[in-house]
């Protein structure tokens, strides 16, 4: 049996290496920020790991902190260079979930009057019992998460 044929690189990854241009906001040791070619809004920009996977549940703790120290500071700059005073951070993670590149990638989107994220939100009911057993389950598979 051959070999599963290699995925083609992401247009993230393409980026990275240099393949394809971006308009360059920040970049470090482990990410780099660049903003979105379809914006929803002025400033709109996209975080990701120069580490290269598709999902957030497959990113090292190195990569994931490395974002997470960079996004308030991102966001600040943001702010002081748009004028916005409320945006929204976005990471889809699958394409039934509004993935369309999978390599990590987080949104910093702007609101700016009617331009930014709009969200469709449809609040459901938890009841106890529906809590104790959805605790307990996460939980048993966290214990069981070794990574
Ligand atoms: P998502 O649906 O979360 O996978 O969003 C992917 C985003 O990537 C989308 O808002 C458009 C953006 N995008 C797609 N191709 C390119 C590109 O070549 N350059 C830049 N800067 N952004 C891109």
């Amino acid at each position: 049996m051959s070999d599963p044929k290699p995925s083609p690189p992401t247009i993230f990854a393409r980026i990275l290496a240099g393949e394809l241009p971006c308009h360059k906001i920040y970049e470090d040791e482990n990410v780099l920020a660049f903003l979105d070619i379809f914006p929803l809004s002025p400033g709109h920009l996209l975080i990701i790991p120069k580490e290269q996977k598709a999902y957030l549940h497959e990113l090292s703790a190195g990569s994931a902190a490395a974002i997470g120290r960079v996004l308030p500071r991102l966001a600040r700059a943001t702010m002081a260079a748009t004028g916005a005073t409320a945006y929204n951070l976005l990471q889809n993670n699958g394409a039934a979930a509004h993935q369309a590149v999978f390599h990590v990638h987080f949104h910093l989107i702007p609101k700016i009057g009617d331009r930014g994220l709009g969200i469709g939100w449809v609040p459901g009911k938890l009841p106890e019992a529906d809590a104790h057993h959805m605790v307990a389950r996460i939980q048993d598979a966290l214990d069981s998460d070794l990574s």
